[in-house]
């Protein structure tokens, strides 16, 4: 592919980053919270939880490279490994079969991460890395079917045709063959309505309804079933949670964790955000769950002594968000609001969130702190003095894949710098051994 060379390019020469790599998107910037331009990593703000189906131009974007251009005259889909009849097959095979259409939210599980402590690194999102999408496609089931899947098939690999940089690994995941064969699991080539817009995984994606978005590769180019647990390291390293409570901040062998895979029951306080002016209130914002849907949501303005119930809007699908609402008489004062939300399963939001390794699956509810008065607090400007000199092999080492983006966003410890310098050296950042101490002295003096 074209973007191979480039990638190459960028990570050998540590030179320029490529600024117009795949297909205009959609997403207008402007409104939204951009983390890093390239890879494209943006989120929604907080009023994207007023409306029940995110528009295209306001969905949060999480890509881990480049995004590919994928030409529809050019692309096919692979299904092959533990099946009777490999085969490829084209857009227009899979739009014969059955066209299924449904609702469901996209989250990413590191929605939540930047408010862990301690920090971990990753993408720092706030609340919006997630959306409500209206999404349509065939069953993968009926896609599985028709290769004949054996009975000794385990799990189901996804892989995307976006191509990874210097020597980090190609983004591959898989899922269980339960979760394959459900109904409910699509090939998505529709969203709201429209075509898979590219920077949500043109012309093909998949939708796992009720599980966090990092199962739902884009892209998808090749389906592989197995006879055993893929052991790549989206699956093995990375997208793994503890089972048990782990002291915050501790280490935890991979190996004793499990995959990511249902999301948190969860709401968010859309407005107001950090002020109002005295009189009625109104508190509103969004909730969702897993497969189980919503079914209540209660406000607290006291910071969770009293709860009352919000009034629930937008329409009850088993998989996407509701709107909620509650008219507050607020008067001067500073408050702390909180919102709770229960699935019919009986799932509730914790009142205290366990910590974990890479910040997955935030869903305490969350005490926001807000002013009721009649002029809006000044609030203070950017703390920091100027920023040091980095040393001159940060430059060369760090700027080939990314920009600062990626390093501007993290609060970290020295410990935690020196281990994203390791996976950063292992992908294929070009810094030499009598640098890494200058390099390692500028990030966490700086990021901290
Ligand atoms: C070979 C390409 C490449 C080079 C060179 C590179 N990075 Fe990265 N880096 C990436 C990619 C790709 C991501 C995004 C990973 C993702 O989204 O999962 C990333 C993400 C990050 C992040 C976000 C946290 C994370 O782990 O995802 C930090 C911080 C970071 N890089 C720091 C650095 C520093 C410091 C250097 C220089 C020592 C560097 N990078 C050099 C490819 C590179
Ligand atoms: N091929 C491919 N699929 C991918 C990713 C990716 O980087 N490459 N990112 C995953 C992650 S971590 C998330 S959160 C969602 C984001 O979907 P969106 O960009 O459509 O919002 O896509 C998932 N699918
Ligand atoms: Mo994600």
């Amino acid at each position: 592919m074209r973007i191979s060379r480039r990638a190459l390019l960028a990570s050998a020469a540590g030179a320029i980053l490529p600024r117009s790599i795949g297909a205009a998107d959609t997403a207008d910037r402007s409104r939204m919270i951009v983390h890093s331009p390239q890879p494209e990593d943006i989120e929604m703000p907080l009023d994207g939880f007023t409306e029940w189906i995110t528009p295209v131009d306001r969905f949060f974007v999480r890509t881990h490279t480049y995004m590919p251009t994928v030409k529809l005259s050019e692309w096919s889909l692979k299904i092959d490994g533990k099946v009777d009849r490999a085969m490829t097959i084209t857009m227009d095979d899979l739009k014969r079969l059955p066209r299924v259409e449904l609702v469901a939210v996209l989250e990413c599980a590191g929605n939540g991460r930047s408010f862990y402590q301690p920090r971990v690194a990753g993408t720092q999102w706030a609340f919006g890395s997630v959306g409500n999408g209206r999404w349509a496609g065939a069953r993968l089931r009926d896609v599985l079917q028709k290769a004949g899947v054996q009975d000794s098939a385990k799990e189901i690999l996804f892989d995307g045709a976006d191509v990874p940089l210097g020597k980090m690994p190609d983004f591959q995941r898989s899922i269980t063959r339960a979760k394959a064969l459900h109904p409910d699991t699509l090939l998505a080539y529709e969203m709201n309505g429209g075509p898979l817009p590219m920077e949500h995984g043109f012309p093909l994606r998949v939708i796992a309804p009720g599980w966090a978005s990092d199962s739902w590769v884009k892209w998808l180019q090749h389906i592989e079933v197995l006879d055993r647990e893929f052991d790549g390291f989206w699956m093995k390293s990375a997208y793994r949670h503890p089972t048990q409570p782990v002291a915050p901040g501790t280490a935890v062998d991979p190996a004793a964790m499990v995959p990511v895979t249902n999301l948190n029951v969860k709401s968010v306080i859309a407005s107001p955000n950090d002020w109002a002016k005295p009189g009625i209130v109104r508190v509103q914002g969004a909730e969702w769950s897993n497969a189980s849907p919503v079914n209540k949501v209660e406000v607290s303005t006291d910071a969770g002594k009293t709860w009352r119930p919000a009034k629930l809007g937008g329409p009850k699908t088993q998989y996407g968000w509701r709107l909620w609402q509650l008219d507050w008489r607020a008067m001067q004062g500073q408050y702390t609001l909180m919102a709770r939300t229960t699935n019919e399963a009986g799932q509730t939001q914790p009142l205290e969130q366990a910590w974990n390794p890479s910040g997955y699956l935030w869903n305490v509810a969350q005490p926001r702190t807000i002013t009721i008065s009649n002029q809006a607090p000044v609030s203070d400007g950017p703390a920091g003095g100027p920023p040091e000199q980095p040393p001159a092999a940060y430059k060369t080492a760090c700027f080939g894949c990314h920009d600062e983006h990626m390093m501007e966003q993290q609060r970290l410890s020295r410990a935690r710098w020196d281990a994203e310098l390791n996976k950063m050296i292992r992908w294929g950042a070009p810094l030499k051994d009598e640098d890494r101490e200058s390099v390692l002295n500028y990030l966490s003096g700086r990021f901290k």
